[in-house]
């Protein structure tokens, strides 16, 4: 079966269009990769949870909170980097840089964002009391770290 000109053009064309999204989709995971360094995949750590503060946290939910530390020698700047949970809580850190030896603060709720605390504006209680896991991933995907707890006390170091 021979193709008529048109349709063999329209076949290019859809061939070109399949080839424009697969030279598409490689530029966009290399802006990715800019925007969180593999250089951030070190040296930063979830270094404590408070999942279980005193009073209600649906209600006060900045009660919550997530300690990011930059256990390494130098600046980093987190921007891009991602806190989750398994239930499919995410917050993208904006551009904030974290010092040699600093600890940053992400709340579960509102705020205004600044030196050594974040606002992850989920708005409610995020973090399960009977145990639960925070992610930090970079925006490639890459794991951080992590930290789990089985429940049962106020707040779990990692
Ligand atoms: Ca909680």
């Amino acid at each position: 079966m021979t193709l008529t000109n048109s349709r063999r053009l329209s076949a290019l064309a859809l061939v070109g269009g399949l080839l424009a999204v697969l030279f598409v989709a490689p530029t966009a995971s290399a802006a990715d990769s800019q925007i969180a360094p593999s250089s951030i995949t070190g040296g930063i750590k979830i270094t404590k949870v408070v999942y279980n503060p005193s009073g209600d946290e649906r209600y006060t939910p900045n009660r919550e909170k997530v300690y990011i530390k930059n256990v390494s020698a130098r600046s980093k700047n987190l921007r891009g980097v991602v806190l989750s949970d398994p239930a499919g809580h995410r917050y993208r850190l904006p551009s904030y840089t974290l010092g040699s030896g600093r600890t940053v603060i992400v709340h579960s709720g509102s705020g205004t964002n600044g030196s050594g605390h974040l606002y992850a504006r989920w708005n409610t209680a995020v973090w399960n009391n009977t145990g639960d896991t925070a992610r930090l991933k970079s925006s490639g995907g890459i794991l951080i770290d992590r930290c789990r707890w089985s429940g049962g006390g106020v707040s779990v170091t990692c």
